[in-house]
């Protein structure tokens, strides 16, 4: 998954561990409405980002809409204090999820879907609230998640946490009421 606390120390951090890893630290993240918007709209198929709300999402877990749309999804854009680009689109479910997640809560005992088309980028496989390494970044490709306390339903994912072969679908946050699937589409 995605956002985390928009902490300087985290941009600062983040980047220092990028350069660290020989990739390039993440400059173009947008800045503008526009941009946002934009950007927002890549993490899901056209049919569905094109009648979507675009909203940012504050610290505290509220939203701030950049642009209101007619559909049932909503697109976020990339959060600038990770260092990869991961815009997502979420389902009315993963909303939720999404919004229990930003202020510690528990989620609904709903299941929710989340497009990540860009691909992701995470600190821990293990610590949803991470805001530093505690291992290799964990770097997803395009991916879909699948999200809500049913996942844990679901037998055969892997658990490895940290060091998970990201290529294939696994289980990221295992054991935590944030735990859900990655499916690489890619
Ligand atoms: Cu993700």
């Amino acid at each position: 998954m995605p956002i985390r606390k928009k902490l300087v120390q985290t941009i600062a951090l983040a980047a220092g561990v990028v350069a660290a890893l020989g990739g390039t630290v993440h400059s173009a993240a947008p800045k503008t409405d526009a941009a946002k918007i934009a950007n927002a709209m890549t993490a899901a198929p056209p049919a569905i980002s094109r009648n979507a709300t675009i909203a940012e999402m504050n610290e505290d877990g509220t939203m701030k809409v950049l642009r209101k749309g007619t559909g049932a999804w909503t697109c976020v854009p990339d959060d600038p204090s990770s260092a990869g680009n991961d815009p997502m689109c979420l389902d009315p479910n993963a909303m939720e999820w999404l919004h229990a997640y930003m202020t510690k809560a528990p989620p609904p005992d709903k299941v929710g879907f989340i497009y990540m088309l860009q691909g992701g980028w995470d600190f821990s496989n293990v610590d949803p609230f991470a805001t530093k390494p505690d291992g290799k970044p964990t770097i997803t490709g395009p991916h879909v998640m699948i999200v809500g306390p049913a996942v844990k339903m679901a037998p055969g994912y892997d658990r490895t946490g940290n060091g998970v072969n990201p290529a294939l679908p696994y289980v990221m946050w295992k054991d935590t009421p944030y735990e859900h699937l990655m499916i690489p589409v890619r």
